[in-house]
């Protein structure tokens, strides 16, 4: 119900409206009257956390004041918007990027003084929001900001998890994971109780002819769980559009009890309907690129996917406008395979609900639908039971079951000799039980399909969509390389070289086109220059030193070379690699004489990241890395030649301290299995050099800093699929070098052997599948090139710097305006002028 303040009170309500603060008095006013009211605390009882929740406060109530004005506009103005369907938003902190994005970091900083706090210390007393795994979930955050700071108007959507990733504890080694519930306090987030959509599941289908003879579709009586929508403002920076993500809730449909059941008694069978209810989006599942079929996952998927879709329809329905201009307004895009199901279940509304023809249903569809591949790996390619289906979702199936025909039929007729293309592409699997192939029903239902980086998009068109291609032929498929933001990326994680570089180019327009980077390559031999961005540099390695010291109780030394290796831990990413590398560079120090030794670069190898809590392989990996550190750190022999660090809890606010501190960083996926990577632009962007394979994004980078300023090593994709036919045939040598590196972990000197002995055996015995030891001469060949390289620390900094100034392609900015043009077909929508609203 639309209820509007008559026309004669309006001047009231002008008058009181809502005002922003501008100058550190007017803020600091706010602070102390949140703290005051809001939180009932005072000046004898405001600790930083009590600072915190003011200061958020403060700015929530600005970031407000746009969101309701941008949404009004975005309202009227009526023009296409886009959704972006992500189960993961990896955000991190809210309140520095709120501060950076509507320009009040400066005010806030002296306003904040004034009080008695120092900023750095309240904006490190936020939680993270870590509603994601990995590069997937971090990519839908940074395209979130591009979209708000482009003025594209747009909306998220997701599950409000109660727990987000857990958090990481190490403790005698081994990986040991803590619930994450994040909730206590979130002051960015508001409860729209008024907003509900009833999810169903289960029940059956009823069919029957209606009065004209149509068959008519009823999925009934079935189980209900009502979607409840939390909203949270994204602002823009440098602009006064403030975007929408919404996260669904999950809760019981007849709320706290069941009335019913509590009145006759049964207490306890309401209050577990109540629970069964929450438990659907109550938390994320741990596993990144590995996809384990279980029901409640899919029910997530359903839950989400129908509450935004109904929510979508509702906002069309209220313009009143034909059906066949649903693509005109609306623009879904499928982050990966996990929101599929919006294909079907928007067909459904449309058939069933609406009453639309099949034809002219599925045409808005595929009009509608953008779909983007995020990996090749098999394991992580959903696939879901069509018993599960069927139970769950029992109409879903049938009309999964009718696209599956119509395509076949299609492919059919128009490739008649091709008999045995039908059950290659058939969204049904033939197996026991059969399974449908989301990837397949993603791919028909969507009118473009995207890869990430330039090799992975070519890569799924000759591999796992290769016949796609011909039957669709190659203009469905195109390529959008992820980028990075470089408001919280360089600007927020890296405030000193933002500084440096924003004084050079006399702004800080760079952080809005990031392509004027390439203006600093103008200093590269400027002395000031030179000396400023090593000044920072090293800085920014005391910072994470000091940070290791305090949270790992490692000592380091922020004149060795910093080499860092932090992301998901995962076979395919090869972290094994890198701590084989480790081993063999203690041998091979622990060989030398003093003098030589006296030669070496100092070196600090730092490692981060979670493992899925069912990933033996994984933690095993965590393990030895632990294990390996506990002997190399306690070396007196050794001391600063060579330490080995793993840092807890790898995340969001943690990656903003470590990635600006690296000379070198990690990107040594198997080639052909790494879709992009994202935290290689974000080292190399914040002045690291990057030790890579010749995979995913790491080619491109290439491409823009130059072949001598990245440090390529190892077997290329193409070579990849023979070296694994070769392995699995008996001829596999291990590489003389590695199997020292594996003598010497049997030998016991990193604790009982037997515990890593399934890592080992994975390369010696069963096909070494990811090409560790293939890869293994060329990556400690390349280690060396590195040592080497760094004692020149000049021709280095040229290095580092020169590649900064190249980075510019890589801003989430370049890949949202390409999303736009090339698959959403939608136009920004410039916010009034500050007076003129
Ligand atoms: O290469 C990264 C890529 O940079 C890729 O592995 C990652 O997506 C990043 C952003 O494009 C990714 N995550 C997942 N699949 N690919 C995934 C799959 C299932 C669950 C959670 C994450």
């Amino acid at each position: 119900v639309e209820a509007s303040i008559p026309e004669p009170q309006r001047a009231a309500w002008k008058k009181y409206s809502a005002k922003e603060f501008t100058t550190p008095d007017e803020f600091e006013q706010a602070v102390v009257k949140h703290i005051e009211t809001t939180l009932a605390r005072s000046l004898f009882n405001c600790d930083e956390a009590a600072a915190y929740s003011g200061t958020a406060l403060a700015f929530r109530d600005r970031l407000v004041i746009e969101w309701n004005r941008t949404q009004q506009q975005q309202t009227l103005a009526d023009q296409k918007r886009v959704y972006y369907l992500s189960l993961e938003f990896l955000m991190g902190r809210a309140l520095d990027n709120a501060m950076l994005n509507v320009g009040m970091k400066d005010v806030a900083r002296k306003g904040l003084s004034e009080l008695g706090f120092r900023m750095e210390d309240i904006v490190s007393q936020e939680r993270d929001a870590a509603l994601g795994n990995g590069g997937l979930g971090r990519l839908a955050a940074c395209f979130l900001d591009s979209l708000a700071t482009l003025n594209y108007p747009a909306w998220g959507y997701a599950l409000r998890y109660k727990y987000g990733i857990f958090r990481q504890e190490i403790i005698d080694g081994y990986q040991v994971e803590v619930p994450d519930y994040w909730l206590d306090f979130n002051p960015w987030e508001f409860p729209r109780h008024d907003v509900t959509v009833d999810v169903q599941f289960y029940g059956n289908v009823r069919k029957y002819m209606d009065e004209s003879g149509k068959q008519v579709s009823v999925w009934e009586n079935g189980e209900i769980v009502t979607a409840v929508a939390y909203d949270a403002p994204v602002p823009g920076y440098g602009t006064r559009t403030t975007n929408n993500l919404r996260l669904w809730s999950s809760k019981a449909s007849h709320g706290e009890f069941d009335f019913t059941k509590f009145n006759s008694g049964e207490y306890e069978a309401s209050v577990a309907d109540q629970q069964r209810a929450e438990t659907i989006s109550a938390v994320l599942y741990p596993n990144d690129s590995l996809e384990r079929g279980k029901e409640l996952r899919l029910k997530q998927q359903y839950f989400w996917c129908a509450a935004s879709l109904y929510d979508i329809v509702r906002r069309f329905k209220k313009s009143k406008k034909a059906w066949k201009d649903f693509p005109n307004q609306v623009a879904i895009q499928l982050n990966d395979t996990h929101p599929t199901l919006a294909i079907p279940e928007l067909q459904r509304i449309l058939i069933d609900q609406e009453g639309l023809e099949w034809d002219e249903a599925w045409s808005i569809v595929q009009s509608t639908f953008g779909y983007t591949n995020h990996t090749v790996l098999p394991e992580a390619l959903e696939k879901w039971s069509v018993p599960l289906i069927q139970h769950l979702l029992p109409r879903h199936l049938q009309i999964i079951y009718d696209i599956n025909l119509n395509f076949l039929q299609y492919v059919e007729r128009n490739f008649p000799k091709e008999r045995d293309m039908l059950s290659r592409v058939s969204i049904i699997e033939e197996s026991n039980p059969k399974m449908v192939r989301m990837a397949y029903l993603a791919l028909i239902g969507s009118h473009k399909v995207n890869g990430v980086a330039e090799l992975h998009s070519d890569l799924i068109k000759t591999t796992i969509f290769k016949d796609f291609v011909k039957i669709y032929g190659p203009d469905k498929f195109t390529n959008v390389t992820n980028g990075i933001t470089p408001r919280r990326w360089l600007h927020q994680a890296n405030p000193r070289l933002s500084e440096l570089i924003a004084s050079k180019l006399g702004s800080y327009d760079y952080l809005r086109d990031l392509t004027l980077l390439h203006k600093i390559e103008a200093y590269v031999d400027d002395k000031e220059f030179r000396k400023a961005f090593q000044d920072i540099k090293y800085a920014n390695k005391a910072r994470l030193a000091a940070y290791t010291l305090e949270v790992q109780g490692i000592k380091v030394n922020p004149k060795a070379l910093f080499d860092i290796q932090v992301k998901r831990i995962h076979e395919y990413k090869r972290q094994q690699l890198n701590i084989f590398g480790v081993i063999h560079r203690y041998l091979e120090l622990k060989a030398m004489s003093p003098k030589d030794r006296n030669k070496v670069q100092p070196r600090v190898s730092f490692f981060g990241g979670k493992a899925a809590p069912g990933y033996w392989m994984a933690k095993t990996v965590i393990h030895l890395i632990n294990q390996v550190s506990k002997v190399i750190n306690a070396d007196k022999e050794i001391g600063d030649l060579l330490k080995v660090v793993f840092l807890e809890d790898y995340n969001v606010s943690k990656a903003e301290i470590i990635i600006p501190a690296s000379d070198i960083s990690e990107h040594i996926s198997t080639a052909g299995t790494e879709a992009s990577g994202t935290s290689n632009m974000k080292f190399v962007l914040n002045g690291g050099l990057v030790i890579g394979t010749c995979d995913g994004a790491n080619i491109e980078i290439t491409r823009e800093v130059g072949e001598d300023n990245i440090f390529l090593f190892g077997n290329l994709s193409e070579d990849v699929e023979d070296l694994r036919h070769q392995h699995f045939y008996g001829d596999f040598k291990l590489d003389p070098m590695l199997q020292k590196v594996f003598d010497t972990i049997k030998s016991g000197m990193f604790g009982d052997a037997g515990q890593f002995s399934a890592l080992v055996n994975s390369i010696v015995e069963h096909g070494d599948y990811y090409l560790v030891s293939d890869d293994f001469k060329s990556y400690i060949d390349t280690q060396k090139l590195i040592d080497e390289a760094y004692k020149d620390q000049e021709a280095w900094l040229t290095k580092t710097i020169t590649s900064v100034s190249r980075m510019g392609f890589f801003s989430s900015d370049r890949c949202i305006d390409e999303y736009a043009e090339m698959i959403w077909n939608v136009e920004p929508l410039t916010p009034p002028k500050q007076n003129g609203a």
